[in-house]
């Protein structure tokens, strides 16, 4: 089977990545243990535009197989922001995932609650030649004004599962890749990673 490359530079997405993969009989690593140092500029319109960007790059640069994710939170009250901008959500230059998640409170502070929103994943796995697959996932819940939690990463704190009752950030990891939109877009991604894995890498 060939290798693939999971093809990120999130090291919170790379954590959920090991564990989603581990037992699969998939061989995978990561753009540091190839010493690959890739920035893509993400100026598609869609999740699905910017994860082929980035799995074709990664592909072409390394040779390898590459999964890539798009992914970013969605809330109602604000029209779906911010979405595709998750990663770049603030003014502040040089902000960290705590600045973002301060002003997405700020912004939804005179909104009415619940402040329903989700998660949204689109992977894609593309080969050198530029073959490529999608898969996508969703997770469902609630913004809530007071951060919870250590685990996780970016919203995960403000992220309420509301029928559990805990934010992303208070459940185990195994929780989290049981439930998340990256876990349910990896599942769905499953049958066609095996498949294009199993195959000729050109
Ligand atoms: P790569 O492009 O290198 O994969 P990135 O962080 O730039 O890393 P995205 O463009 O897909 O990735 O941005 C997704 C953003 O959405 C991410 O930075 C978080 O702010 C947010 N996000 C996505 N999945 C999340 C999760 O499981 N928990 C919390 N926040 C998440």
């Amino acid at each position: 089977m060939n290798k693939l490359l999971i093809a990120t530079n999130n090291e919170g997405k790379i954590v959920e990545f090991k564990e989603l993969l581990a037992g699969s009989g998939i061989e995978f690593v990561t753009p540091a243990q190839i010493n690959l140092q890739l920035e893509v500029d993400e100026d598609g319109s869609t999740y699905r535009e910017n994860a082929a960007k980035k799995a074709i790059a990664f592909a072409q640069a390394s040779g390898l197989i590459s999964l890539a994710d798009d992914s970013g939170l969605e809330v109602d009250a604000l029209g779906g922001a911010p979405g595709l901008y998750s990663a770049r959500y603030s003014p502040k230059p040089g902000a960290n995932d705590r600045d973002r998640r301060n002003f997405l409170l700020k912004n939804l502070k005179d909104k009415p609650r619940p402040w329903t929103a989700h998660f949204h994943a689109t992977i894609a796995v593309a080969r050198p030649a530029g073959e490529i697959e999608f898969a996508e996932g969703n997770c469902f819940g609630e913004i809530i004004p007071e951060e919870r939690g250590m685990g996780g990463f970016g919203y995960d704190p403000i992220f309420l599962l509301t029928e559990l009752g805990k934010t992303m950030a208070e459940l185990e990891m195994e929780e989290k890749n049981r439930l998340s939109h990256r876990a349910r877009a990896v599942m769905a991604a499953m049958p066609l990673l095996k498949k294009m894995l199993s195959e000729k890498n050109s």
